[in-house]
């Protein structure tokens, strides 16, 4: 699979990039990533704008469109296969496993990472991304959401993941539409705190009934919105410590 990112802060990815997991999967030759500086295409040839204050006034400043709908147009032309255009936005769908099972799809995904107040609206009308979101908070820009893009789309890709078993069970798979069951390691005893009896005793039919009921438990506590069923009652307010 290959990502073709787009940003004007290619030097914020090299430190993700060199991670071990996807470190492993460039080596191997599963994924390809390369990097392009959105400046480069910017048509000021002196001062390298990439940017300018919007029309009609306000603060910030808008991504100008004829230099990221060049940057795209080049990019796509690098090899003879168009990719699928992602604009990371506040403004887009959100992501979710589901999306990033039908992004995992692809052969060759583009990233488009804006900075600022955003893109001149026809990038949009021009370009058609799909625009997603990585949840409902504000960022300085989309180089860290398209990090969790290609985090969570390598996984799925055949041969990243050690254990081909591994991603079916990760959370929010088919497989498992709960939350992960509570883990355990040595040392068997930590300031008082013990391991359930069943996960030592060796009972792997026991081992996966409590597992499963454990995973249960705690998406009906945490995240009973899994489940389709609505938020468990909110425990009483706590008495306020006294003085
Ligand atoms: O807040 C943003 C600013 C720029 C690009 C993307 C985002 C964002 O993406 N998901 C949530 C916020």
């Amino acid at each position: 699979m290959r990502f073709d990112i787009l940003t004007l802060f290619p030097e914020i990815f090299t430190g993700y990039l060199g991670q071990s997991l996807l470190r492993r999967a460039i080596d191997k030759g599963l994924v390809e990533v390369y990097l392009h500086n959105i400046r480069d295409w910017s048509p000021d040839k002196k001062h390298k704008k990439v940017d300018d204050r919007p029309y009609g006034g306000g603060p910030g400043m808008v991504l100008r469109v004829d230099c990221v709908v060049p940057c795209v147009e080049a990019v796509q032309s690098m090899v003879p296969e168009p990719g699928h255009l992602v604009m990371l936005t506040p403004q887009g769908r959100r992501l979710t496993q589901a999306v990033v099972r039908q992004l995992a799809q692809q052969s060759r995904l583009l990233l488009l990472c804006g900075r600022y107040e955003g893109f001149d609206e026809r990038v949009r009308l021009l370009l058609r991304p799909d625009e997603i979101s990585i949840g409902d908070y504000v960022l300085n820009g989309g180089e860290v959401a398209a990090m969790v893009v290609i985090d969570a789309v390598i996984r799925l890709v055949p041969g990243v993941v050690g254990d081909p078993e591994g991603p079916q069970w990760d959370s929010f798979s088919e497989k498992m539409p709960g939350l992960e069951f509570a883990q355990y390691t040595r040392p068997r005893e930590y300031r008082g705190l013990g391991v359930p009896e069943v996960l030592l005793s060796g009972d792997h039919g026991k081992i996966a009934q409590w597992r499963k009921e454990n995973s249960l438990q705690r998406t009906r506590q945490r995240r009973a919105d899994l489940l389709g069923e609505s938020a468990p009652p909110t425990p009483p307010p706590q008495n306020p410590p006294l003085h």
